[in-house]
């Protein structure tokens, strides 16, 4: 389906920017929820994961609002067993705080979104824009369409009550970035799980790329990825031994990035193929995940070969 196609009564490109409105105008709301829920739920999510309050606070703002987008007809979270049918129209998923366990330390985490003309769990080639929120020392934006990928730095103009009927309160929002192209001279890598949980083969390129690049791992995906689309590298969070899919969810985490990435001219893998080629075969389901510059995936490749 193309950009200009109908999705509903308004364009896919419309229904992609009112999905990215909708991520970009809770981001104030839940930056500020954040540090009275820095406490555990009490409940694990769908992937077995200890939730914490803030997971709930950002997962119940984003799935009210966003299946109330007009046109978009499915939407699943991270945190949520199911699909829900909402209506007719794009399929939306959604990770609503990514490394939340980073609370505990105060860095940096994120909101993943997703938006597929497909229903769920659908292949990363149904993805029609992505995207990601990242809670840092300000809070940015990085979204992805057919067009490109672009930047923006979200700011609260007005704190809730005083935006008038908006009661989270208004957003500014300033594109610092129109077209984002992943830098062609690789500069950072950040790698998940333990070194001795890694395969061997996995081991021994993670060594040439220790030898190459500088370390950059902050525990939460979308910091460390928005560290390799800024200076230029690799993120992984590849297969274990313990955990031969690895750590990340395809739909809600590895899909979206890949989309990303891809559209900044650099590529995402398995390990084996383009993660937007693998097959969904679960709304939950697990992947080894590497992203970043085309030549260091290739490397990768050709190493787990
Ligand atoms: P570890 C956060 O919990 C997350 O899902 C990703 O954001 C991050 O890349 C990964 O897990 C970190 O996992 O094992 O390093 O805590």
């Amino acid at each position: 389906m193309s950009d200009d196609d109908s999705a509903g009564d308004r364009t896919v490109r419309d229904v992609v920017e009112s999905v990215f409105d909708v991520v970009a105008a809770a981001a104030p709301e839940i930056r500020r929820a954040l540090p009275g829920r820095r406490v555990e739920s009490g409940t694990d999510n769908p992937s077995g994961e200890t939730v914490m309050a803030a997971d709930v606070y950002a997962d119940e703002l984003l799935a009210d609002r966003l299946a109330a987008v007009d046109d978009v007809g499915e939407f699943a979270s991270e945190e949520r067993e199911s699909v829900a049918d909402v209506g007719t129209g794009l399929a939306v998923a959604i990770d609503p705080l990514d490394g939340s366990s980073n609370l505990q330390s105060n860095n940096a985490m994120g909101t993943v979104v997703g938006v597929y003309d497909a229903s769920l769990p659908a292949s990363g080639r149904d993805l029609v824009g992505a995207g990601y929120v990242l809670y840092g020392p300000i809070t940015t934006m990085v979204v992805a369409t057919a067009d490109g990928v672009r930047e923006e730095v979200v700011e609260a103009t007005t704190a809730p009550g005083e935006g008038g009927e908006n009661a989270g309160g208004t957003v500014t929002r300033s594109v610092v970035e129109e077209s984002i192209e992943l830098p062609a001279d690789p500069t950072v890598y950040g790698f998940g799980g333990r070194v001795p949980d890694w395969p061997p083969d996995f081991e021994s390129y993670a060594r040439e790329i220790e030898s190459e690049l500088k370390l950059r791992y902050g525990g939460a995906m979308v910091g460390d990825v928005n560290q390799v689309l800024t200076y230029g590298g690799v993120f992984a969070y590849p297969a274990l031994q313990s955990a031969p899919n690895g750590k990340l969810r395809l739909q809600f985490e590895a899909n979206p990035i890949a989309y990303v990435l891809e559209q900044a001219g650099g590529a995402g893998s398995d390990g084996e193929r383009d993660l937007l080629d693998v097959e969904p075969d679960g709304l939950h389901q697990r992947v080894p995940l590497h992203v970043g510059s085309e030549r260091l995936i290739d490397r990768l490749e050709d190493a787990l070969a």
